[in-house]
Order: structure tokens, then C-alpha cells, then sequence
């Protein structure tokens, strides 16, 4: 955590979420699905600036995989194209067992995400178990692979802490604050401060912010000091209002644009390691 006073200390690692599971080429024609476009998104992102990819991957058709060797290839190609540090989704997509959410952990990411609670998720239930994360912990655990917290809501910050305490979680505990998934919330100031006040000093954090106001929450995070700010197709296909963005690489520049006028200078993967503690 970066004390108030030094906020434009440290730089900012910028995380690329280059697919997700729930945005399609309806949307953006530019998603990428295969593994080999998966990793030209992010070579070509961390040009632009990003220090972490948070991956999903898909089948050949568009549709969220929980393949280990889709994630396997795509992490080996990524590490032929840059240092980015990997990291794998343990969310997964809505409807997946915990066996297929772990999946990417068998690709030996240098992070994975992991889910601290359950959120409605649009108008689906996005289920998390505390033995579910005890079992995504204890798997990542064994293979030595760092993990981020994905807090969707208040509590899912509470449950990482007690979830430390307990010793489910090592320390120190990285919390991506995600804001913005429709059912769960939203994307505005009140509730970015308000998340970041319960993450205790000795914690980094970072925001997510889902759709329009992901600008806007990006630039507050990266003024109240955030260690990671994500972008992203996941989060959303825009690069300004009625303008699809034309690759993840757009995204991260913008981000990383945003953040000099700000007085964040940009994490190398280097960097974020070592800010991060991997
Ligand atoms: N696709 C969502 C159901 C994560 O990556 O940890 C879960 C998700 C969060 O995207
Ligand atoms: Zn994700």
C-alpha cells in the first residue's frame, strides 16, 4: 500500500484483461479467441505499457474454456513475446466447476486470481464457496503461483482477511477492487473509497471498473495511489463514447496516457514483481 502522502511515488503496474468470458466479437470484432491471438494482444498491450495479463481463454469459436492446454499454449507464446507477468482466472466463466475454474492453474502462471465470496453476476449467480477458495488457495498453494483477490463486494475483502487470519491466504494479501458487474457494485467514487479503506496498509490493491465509468475509476485509483489499474476487453470494447477500441493495446496506452497527466509513471513487469511481492 502506498501511504496517501506518497502517492505519486511509486509507478503503476497496468494489468491487461485482453478477453474475458463474456465479451464476443458481436461486440468488439476485435477479441481475440485462439490462443495465438490471445498472446498477440498481450505482446502487443505490454508494449503499450502493460505489466500484468489476466487471462481467460476460449475455444475457436468464442465460447470460455476451461481447456489447461489452451492456457498452457497461450502462456508459453506470451513468455516467447515479452516478460509480462501471467496470471490466469480461477472465476472462469458462470456455470464452470471449480475443477475447470482451477484449470489455468496447471499452466504455471506466475499469478491466478481467486474469488473470496459469491455476487450476483448480471442475471446469473456467480458462486464462490469458502471451501471453494480454500481449494483454489491450496491448489495454487502447491504449484507456488501468487494470488490476487478479486473483490466484487465489501465483504469479499472481509472474507480475503479472515481467510489470512486462518492462514487459506498468504500474506501479504493483492486485491484487484472490481466495480461495476451488473448485480453487484457499481461502478462509482463512493464505492471505490469505500473498498480501498478496508484493505489494510500492509495490502496492495487494484481497481477494475466494468463499462463506461472505467475511465473515470482508473484515474481516481490511480490518484488514491492503487499499486495495479486493469483494462481491457473484459472490462469493455470502448475506447471513448461510440468508438470500439481497435485492439487491447489501445486500452493500455490510453491508461497509460491517463496515468503521466496524472503523475503515475508506468510499472515495467520488473517492477510490478517486486511491487507485488512474487
Ligand atoms: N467471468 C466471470 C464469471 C475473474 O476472472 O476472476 C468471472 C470473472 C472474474 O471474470
Ligand atoms: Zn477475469
Amino acid at each position: 500500500m502506498i501511504r496517501e502522502t506518497d502517492w505519486a511515488s511509486r509507478p503503476v503496474a497496468i494489468v491487461v484483461a485482453p478477453t474475458g468470458a463474456e465479451v464476443t466479437r458481436e461486440d468488439n470484432p476485435a477479441v481475440p479467441y485462439t490462443p495465438r491471438e490471445i498472446a498477440d494482444e498481450v505482446i502487443a498491450a505490454h508494449a503499450a505499457g502493460a505489466a500484468i495479463a489476466h487471462l481467460h481463454v476460449r475455444e475457436p469459436d468464442g465460447a470460455p474454456s476451461a481447456r489447461p492446454e489452451l492456457f498452457a499454449e497461450a502462456i508459453e507464446l506470451i513468455r516467447g513475446g515479452c516478460d509480462i507477468i501471467t496470471m490466469v482466472s480461477t472465476g472462469g466463466a458462470i456455470g464452470m466447476s471449480v475443477d475447470e475454474r482451477a484449470a489455468g492453474l496447471r499452466a504455471a502462471p506466475e499469478m491466478a486470481g481467486i474469488e473470496t465470496g459469491s455476487t450476483n453476476f448480471g442475471e446469473e449467480l456467480f458462486p464462490t464457496t469458502p471451501a471453494e477458495t480454500r481449494a483454489i488457495a491450496r491448489a495454487a498453494g502447491e504449484l507456488g503461483i501468487a494470488l490476487e483477490v478479486e473483490a466484487f463486494e465489501l465483504s469479499h475483502v472481509e472474507a480475503a482477511l479472515a481467510f489470512a487470519v486462518d492462514g487459506t491466504l498468504p500474506e501479504p494479501l493483492r486485491f484487484n477492487l472490481v466495480l461495476g458487474v451488473p448485480g453487484a457494485l457499481a461502478a462509482t467514487h463512493r464505492n471505490l473509497a469505500m473498498l480501498a479503506s478496508a484493505v489494510p496498509d500492509a495490502c496492495t490493491w487494484g481497481v477494475t471498473a466494468i463499462g463506461r465509468h472505467q475511465r473515470r475509476l482508473l484515474a481516481l485509483g490511480a490518484l488514491m495511489g492503487a499499486t495495479c489499474l486493469r483494462t481491457g476487453f473484459e472490462d469493455g470494447v470502448y475506447v471513448e463514447r461510440g468508438r470500439l477500441a481497435a485492439s487491447n493495446a489501445e486500452l493500455v496506452a490510453r491508461t497509460a496516457a491517463d496515468c503521466a497527466v496524472l503523475g503515475r509513471s508506468v510499472a515495467t513487469p520488473a517492477q510490478a514483481r517486486e511491487m507485488l511481492n512474487i
